[in-house]
């Protein structure tokens, strides 16, 4: 290849090719610094062959690196006491967010901000959890009925927070927007109207811009109260429908994702880590812990959920760690690959695949693009479904782990409790299959 780094250039903050071993101390530290500042992002370094066979005498390094990180930081005052005063005085306001969760300091700061100023979060196609989904400001996943009523929006490390083939904000709603780097300048375009761009860490501009509305707030604490007891009212019709969903869905067969998300929140705590790449729904699992909930990433990134799984499990042996996959995505994983990796590095983790036989987004999204086209008059969708039975409890047998395939919605919980003793007793990987249906 001319330029081997060039391949993932477009997904990096940072590459470099090592040429002599004298850098070596320097171009390490770089790295090391690049990636863990904010916006924090991974590295690419390519070791040549050439340059690792050279013979060198003696090495010496200092630890820890004289280079430190640059941490979250605070936004601009004036910029900060403008959008303070707008959320405060706003009738209608919302905070939408994508991937904040990232940042550990941002749930207590957001949990914080929404119930002082009654603010609902949306959380659009997020990676991560930022904020509790029991908890009264949080309103859901879906952006378009927020953004229409509302005169201020604040979008909060979020690259895309509507669609605007669907909705858009009012004239004169202001759109606010905080990240540390609100014109996401690693993305060649993003034309989202921005009143105000506040740069600084969430969890920092959060805490910030909470004191900062205390004053502008005072004015408008009718409405503020009103708004609380109004979403307050949403979110516990939504929590119903959660409940009665589940109860609707708990028999059928094949089986609903929302009956195997809630026998996974019964199997799990606060503290558990899930990878995930599937239609677990969030809902059922405990939530009130930030970082716990790791989705597939932005640069479409369906396959990286083990390598997610078996990283968090390296870095804390005891604690439970799951991963959530559809079926598709765990093709992708290449799963033979890391069920080795599993059992050569003494990393058991649960792996649980949702497995309804095709690739139902790309369906969907099909389906939504083109509703009367070719393809939604074909009994099965080209190109999307699976039509051999594949029996991937069996994959994680060749690497000494154990795997069940479940169909029966009633042996859900018995074979999750009889995995999750294999992974946490017997420290063993185990597969779970699920045959399952998707959400409706
Ligand atoms: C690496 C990669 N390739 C392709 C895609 C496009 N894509 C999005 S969803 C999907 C299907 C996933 O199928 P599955 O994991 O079975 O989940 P399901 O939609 O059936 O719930 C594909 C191919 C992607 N996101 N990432
Ligand atoms: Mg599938």
């Amino acid at each position: 290849m001319y330029d081997q780094s060039g391949m993932t250039r477009e997904a990096v903050k940072w590459d470099y090719e090592l040429r002599n071993g004298e850098q070596v101390e320097a171009v390490i530290d770089r790295a090391l610094s690049v990636i863990m500042s904010e916006p924090m992002g991974p590295a690419y370094l390519s070791l040549p062959r050439e340059v690792l066979s050279v013979h060198m005498d003696e090495f010496s390094y200092t630890s820890p690196s004289i280079i430190k990180p640059s941490k979250s930081s605070l936004p601009n005052p004036e910029d900060l006491d403008e959008a303070a005063s707008i959320l405060a005085k706003a009738e209608n306001p919302v905070i939408i967010t994508n991937w904040a969760g990232r940042n550990k300091g941002v749930m207590p700061a957001l949990v914080d901000i929404a119930e002082r100023y009654a603010l609902p979060v949306v959380e659009f196609s997020n990676r991560y959890v930022a904020m509790p989904r029991r908890h009264p400001m949080y309103a859901g996943g879906n952006p378009n009925p927020f953004v229409k009523a509302a005169d201020a929006i604040l979008v909060i490390d979020c690259a895309v927070p509507w669609l605007p083939a669907l909705v858009n904000p009012s004239e004169d709603c202001k759109v606010l927007h905080m990240a540390p780097d609100p014109m996401y300048s690693m993305f060649p375009i993003r034309s989202f109207r921005s009143d105000l761009a506040l740069a600084c860490g969430a969890d920092l501009g959060l805490l910030a811009l909470a004191e900062a509305m205390e004053e502008p707030a005072k004015s408008n604490i009718a409405r503020i109260d009103e708004r609380r007891t109004q979403l307050t009212e949403k979110h516990s019709a939504m929590e119903e429908n959660w409940a009665k969903k589940l109860e609707e869905v708990k028999t059928q067969t094949p089986i609903h994702p929302a009956w195997i998300s809630h026998c996974l929140g019964q199997i799990s705590d606060g503290d558990t880590i899930f990878a995930n790449e599937s239609k677990l729904q969030v809902q059922y699992l405990t939530t009130e812990k930030p970082t716990k909930i790791l989705n597939a990433g932005a640069s479409s990134g369906l396959g990286h959920g083990m390598g997610v799984a078996l990283g968090a499990k390296l870095a804390d042996r005891d604690r439970l760690v799951i991963g959530c996959h559809g079926d598709g995505s765990y093709m992708f994983n290449v799963p033979i690959s890391a069920h080795y990796v599993a059992a050569d590095q003494d990393l058991p983790i649960l792996s649980v695949v949702f497995n309804n036989q095709k690739w139902q987004a790309v369906r969907g999204a099909t389906l939504r693009m083109q509703p009367d086209g070719y393809a939604s008059k074909a009994n099965q969708m080209p190109l999307a479904h699976f039509t051999v039975e594949q029996n991937y409890e069996k994959m994680v047998e060749i690497s000494g782990g154990v795997g069940e395939q479940v169909t029966d919605p009633e042996q859900m919980m018995p074979a999750l409790e009889r995995a999750h003793k294999a992974v946490m007793e017997d420290r063993r990987q185990a597969v779970v299959n699920v045959v399952s249906s998707d959400p409706n």
